[in-house]
This record gives C-alpha cells, sequence and structure tokens, in this order.
C-alpha cells in the first residue's frame, strides 16, 4: 500500500515538476543515446518521470528550489507545510525545512528563492537528508573523487560525502561537483533516480514534526510516581509527557559538599525537579575509594528522594573512555543500587556518562549496556540511561542498533559553546525513528567546561527541548571558577541560596527550570 501510494505521489510530483503524461521513450529531445537517455525512459516507464504537452522534456532547462523541493517532498512521501505564502511551493518548502532536509538561511520560508536556481550542493543535501538520511562517506575516499572539493562548503561535507558514497552522484568526466552551479532537469532526474533505487522502495519515515509544542508535566515524584517510556517520550505513571530539569552534580570526589541536603534543597527551592549525582569512577572517584563514593553517592540520592526530586545515579566515566574496562564494576554496583531503591520511583540509572576514545556502539557500548541493564532489571524497572561514543553524542549509531527492553533513554550532551544545530538535527532524526533521548548533561560554556558564557546558544537549545518534552540536567552545581559552574567561586553550601550566588550560568539556568 505504502508502495503504491509513494508511487502515486512521485507520478504527482513529476507532473508538478516535469509537466504531463506521455508515453515512453515519446520525448522529441531525448535522443537515444543522449546521456540521460537511459534514466529519463526508465523513471518514464516507472510512472516518476513525465515530459511537457509539446512532446519536450527540456533536459537542459534549470530546476529552481522550489521544484526541486516539491519533487523531493513527494517522493519521500511527505506532506505540504503551512506555506508563508501563496507561492506554490510555499507548503513543499516548508516541509523541508521542517524535517531540516534544508535550513532556513538557505531557503527562506518568505519566498525570495524559490523560484532561483537551486544549488547543488543544496539540492544533493535535500535529496540525501529526505532519502537516504543515514548515508555517510568516509572523508579521505570520497573527498579524494571530487576535484573541486576545495569550493563545498564545510556544511554540505556530509551529505555530498554521502552521496558519492551511495553512489547517487557519479561526478562529471573533469571530476567536478560544481556545488555551487545549478542542476538541470536531466540532472535531477537522475539523482533523484539513483536516490530512489538507493532506498530499495523502503523510504524512511516521514520524520513527525511536533506540530506544536509537547506540553509536558513538571512537578515532583509524588506527583508523577513511576515514570515510563512511551514511544519516544518520557511520561509520568498516568501516561502524561513530562519534563525533568535540573543540575548535576560536579564530581564527588572534589565537590561532594554541593551534592549534599542542604544543596539539594536549595537546588529544589528554584524550581528544579530532577538531581544527577555525578560518581566519577576514574579521577580518583569510585574505582580507587568504592566505599566512600558510594556513600557519598546515597547520602545524596536519599535527600534528593527527601526532597520529592527525580534522581540520577550517574556512572560517570571520562578518563576511562570504554565502560567495558570496568563492566564487573559496574554490574555490581548497579545491581547493589536497583535493590537498594527497588521501590523508589525516583531513582534513575545512568550507566555510562561519556563513552569515548576508543569505545565503539556495536563492539563496546551496546554489550556494556546490556549486561549492566540486565543487572538492575533484577531488581527496578525505573528509566535507564544509556550513553554513547564521542562523549555521548553518536546516538544516530545507537538507534541504528538499540537495546531491546521498556524504559530505556539514550543521552546526548551538549554544550552551547561548542554544540549546535549539529547535533540538535541528530536529536530530531533519532527521535522521528523512536529513540527516546534525555540531555542528562549539557553546558553554557564550551565543551572544556570553560569559555563564555554562550547564554544565546543555549537559549535556542532549552527552546528546542523545551517544545519536544525532553529533560536536562545541567553542568554543574559548583562554585568551581570555570563558566560551567552554576555558583559564584566562594559560595557556601551549607546555606540557602539567593540569586546573588549565582554565576551567570547559575542565573540562566536556574531560571529556565
Ligand atoms: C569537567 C569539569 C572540570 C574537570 C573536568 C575533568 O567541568 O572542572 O576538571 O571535567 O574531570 C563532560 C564531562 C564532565 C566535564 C564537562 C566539562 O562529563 O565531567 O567536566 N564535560 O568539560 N563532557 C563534556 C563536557
Amino acid at each position: 500500500m505504502k508502495r503504491i501510494s509513494r508511487k502515486l505521489w512521485g507520478l504527482l510530483a513529476a507532473i508538478l515538476l516535469l509537466g504531463v503524461p506521455l508515453p515512453a521513450g515519446a520525448f522529441s529531445d531525448v535522443k537515444p543515446g543522449d546521456w540521460y537517455e537511459n534514466a529519463v525512459t526508465e523513471m518514464t516507464a516507472q510512472g516518476y518521470l513525465l515530459g511537457y504537452p509539446d512532446g519536450r522534456f527540456r533536459p537542459e532547462n534549470t530546476v529552481s528550489a522550489g521544484e526541486f523541493l516539491a519533487i523531493v517532498g513527494r517522493c519521500a512521501g511527505a506532506q505540504e507545510g503551512a506555506g508563508q505564502t501563496g507561492h506554490w511551493a510555499a507548503g513543499w518548502v516548508q516541509a523541508a525545512l521542517d524535517r531540516s532536509w534544508i535550513d532556513w538561511d538557505e531557503c527562506p520560508p518568505t519566498g525570495a528563492l524559490f523560484d532561483k536556481p537551486i544549488s547543488r550542493q543544496l539540492a544533493v543535501k535535500a535529496l540525501m537528508r529526505a532519502l537516504l538520511p543515514d548515508a555517510r562517506g568516509d572523508y579521505n575516499t570520497e573527498s579524494q573523487k571530487i576535484a573541486d572539493f576545495s569550493e563545498l562548503n564545510g556544511r554540505y561535507y556530509e551529505t555530498t560525502l554521502g552521496a558519492y558514497a551511495a553512489g547517487v552522484i557519479i561526478g562529471d568526466p573533469s571530476g567536478t561537483f560544481r556545488p555551487l552551479g545549478s542542476l538541470t532537469r536531466a540532472e535531477a532526474c537522475i539523482i533523484i533516480q539513483r536516490a530512489l533505487k538507493k532506498t530499495d522502495g523502503v523510504l524512511p519515515p516521514a520524520p513527525d514534526i511536533p506540530s506544536g509544542p509537547v506540553e509536558t508535566i513538571q512537578g515532583g515524584a509524588s506527583e508523577n510516581g513511576w515514570l515510563q517510556v512511551k514511544g519516544a517520550q518520557l511520561c509520568n505513571e498516568q501516561g502524561k509527557p513530562v519534563a525533568l530539569h535540573g543540575m548535576s552534580t560536579h564530581g564527588l570526589q572534589w565537590y561532594g559538599q554541593f551534592a549534599g541536603k542542604q544543596a539539594v534543597k536549595n537546588t529544589t527551592a528554584f524550581g528544579a525537579n530532577l538531581f544527577r549525582v555525578a560518581m566519577y569512577t576514574g579521577e580518583n572517584g569510585y574505582l580507587s575509594q568504592p566505599e566512600a563514593m558510594k556513600k557519598k553517592a546515597i547520602e545524596s540520592i536519599d535527600a534528593a528522594i527527601a526532597q520529592d526530586m527525580y534522581v540520577i545515579i550517574d556512572w560517570h566515566i571520562l578518563s576511562d573512555g570504554n565502560p567495558m574496562s570496568h563492566v564487573k564494576e559496574a554490574e555490581a554496583f548497579f545491581s547493589e543500587m536497583a535493590r537498594r531503591y527497588q521501590d523508589r520511583p525516583e531513582v534513575i540509572y545512568e550507566i555510562c556518562n561519556e563513552p569515548n576514545g576508543g569505545a565503539a556502539w556495536g563492539k563496546d557500548i551496546k554489550p556494556y549496556a546490556q549486561r549492566v541493564v540486565k543487572a538492575i532489571r533484577q531488581h527496578s524497572k525505573g528509566i535507564i540511561l544509556i550513553g554513547s561514543s564521542t562523549w555521548s553524542q553518536d546516538i544516530h549509531l545507537a538507534v541504528q542498533d538499540p537495546l531491546e527492553g521498556e524504559n530505556l533513554m539514550y543521552t546526548l550532551h551538549f554544550y552551547a559553546g561548542t554544540h549546535g544545530k549539529e547535533l540538535r538535527d541528530r536529536i530530531d532524526q533519532v527521535l522521528a525513528k523512536g529513540l527516546p533521548v534525555f540531555i542528562s548533561e549539557w553546558g553554557v560554556s564550551r565543551a572544556d567546561g570553560s569559555g563564555g558564557v554562550f547564554l544565546k546558544e543555549a537559549g535556542e537549545w532549552l527552546d528546542f527541548l523545551q517544545k519536544r518534552g525532553i529533560s536536562w540536567a545541567n553542568w554543574s552545581l559548583c562554585d568551581k571558577d570555570e563558566t560551567s559552574a552554576a555558583l559564584k567561586p566562594g559560595t557556601p553550601a551549607t546555606r540557602a541560596w539567593t540569586a546573588s550566588d549565582l554565576s551567570e550560568s547559575g542565573k540562566f539556568v536556574f531560571g529556565r527550570f
């Protein structure tokens, strides 16, 4: 059924882009032996491609942005969005914007570029994002195929290299891509046909664009009870979407005072309903002093529970990049914690803060996660948060090979001074495929914990997360002299805090609980 309706869309798209039906082989300007003859004939036979009433195909005419995005949208089975202008292509451009196939500046919804030729780099990006979003090309291998690679804007690397690797673009005899050049109808026909073939009839699911903000409930554990994951959304016990917002501690071994009762109480007073207990494993943390760190973590967890907060136990791997190195310790620790807190709906288990170094999803992280999830599930049905490679940024790899089980979520970590739209697009990609995402750590600083603060960028991030009902914990609740710290240096942990105790970061973040 799906395949038929997509074909029908393709047919409609072809009418729009290329005119009215004519029998295959009937174009007076497509001659046997023309380099595009084969593609035009085959696409026509499939019903994707049609010509003009005068019997011509006009292979050398230039394709406009509106025309190209309309046909790609229909080939991908998308629906028109709410266009901002009366232009016939406005709804299709909007659909492409909503799905992040293109960005606002590349073809604004106001229409100025709808009838302008689409650049080759942009056309390829839109096509690949729509039909083959997972295609990737090795930088070294693929860039060598492109003689004028230096002319390609960096934002098009991923989709262009992916298109070369997938064979969607083969390049002209001179080996140039001409990223800024335009695309003829013949060329558009060929690359769309190639991409459609590569989908093998299995098109990526149309991203489920939130039609408006996801309405989430806040509140504490007494109100929301046991959390559950429904689809990609974190929900409360009644099945209503819920959002948790709060702070992560810094390392318990260094800033343990800001993980105690008073600090937790202060954080709740500013409106947080989430507390993350960052128990470093390396760096003189749990692996060096297990009993002391466990005691500290338990104190902190109990303090959060007493304040009606949800609380994350974070196995904070960092310098020990591969979680597999200490899987036995992790199994034992989480088994003990899950047994201890089996009746507590507040407790959330984060089993590997940030795998890095050589840790790979399929080889290390997933098998690690399977073992630790199993250990936890012997006692608790609580939410489990799973990291990924590259410091918990590679959710696009996790989505290709997720774990089986319930109430599992995948963490993405970002720092507003370092990470932006690339990672947000990644979140939308995986959400569209149903992967539940939790931001268990983010900062208003650069990724090194310093620099900035980047409040404008952080604001864009939080708006994005709010619209999607995604929960977050901010790094970090301490008074260290670094911009990611929420408290001014010298702020005591032993009394209540006022706004004047908060750093620039703290003011911003606490204001967003
Ligand atoms: C940073 C701290 C910094 C500390 C360093 C090493 O801000 O004071 O010296 O760790 O332990 C992460 C990590 C988190 C980092 C943070 C900022 O999870 O431990 O904290 N960050 O660099 N991932 C990305 C950034």
